[in-house]
């Protein structure tokens, strides 16, 4: 069993596809046991990105996820980083599969709708950065 962080970006929340996107991962299998909305400001944006910050995309990158609400959630099951990912596509939407998130909704490679971790330590280091043990639910099923 693993955990993982996905967000539903600023672009994702303005398109109306919350639903869409979670709808996607619970049709996978994964269980929701952590969810909120929250509007990150520069600095929280840029800790979150702290990996990113000596690319030239950090500045715009931390602009865009700070300019409207997100959503984060703690998705947990069977592989969970992995089958988030490939749910979402890839980064840039030009390159994502057919039938992935991005595929279907993303604009350009900084306004991708969704963000999931890539690793187990990112994943780890990204719940702790919104979530405390109060805001996840175990869950039996
Ligand atoms: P991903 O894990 O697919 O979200 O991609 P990365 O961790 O490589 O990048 C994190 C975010 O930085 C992307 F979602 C969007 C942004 N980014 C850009 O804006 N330009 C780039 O060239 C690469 C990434």
């Amino acid at each position: 069993m693993e955990r993982t962080l996905s967000i539903v970006k600023p672009d994702g929340v303005s398109k109306n596809l919350i639903g869409e996107v979670i709808g996607r991962f619970e049709k996978i299998g994964l269980r929701v046991v952590g969810l909120k909305m929250i509007k990150l400001s520069k600095a929280g944006a840029e800790g979150f990105y702290a990996v990113h910050k000596e690319r030239p995309f950090f500045p715009s990158l931390t602009e865009f996820m700070s300019s409207g609400p997100c959503v984060v959630m703690v998705l947990e099951g069977e592989n969970a980083i992995s089958r988030v990912r490939e749910t979402m596509g890839a980064t840039d939407p030009a390159k994502a599969a057919e039938g992935t998130i991005r595929k279907a909704f993303a604009s350009n490679i900084e306004k991708n709708i969704v963000h999931g971790s890539d690793s187990p330590e990112s994943a780890s280091f990204e719940i702790k950065y919104f979530f405390n043990s109060l805001g996840i639910c175990e869950r039996d099923s």
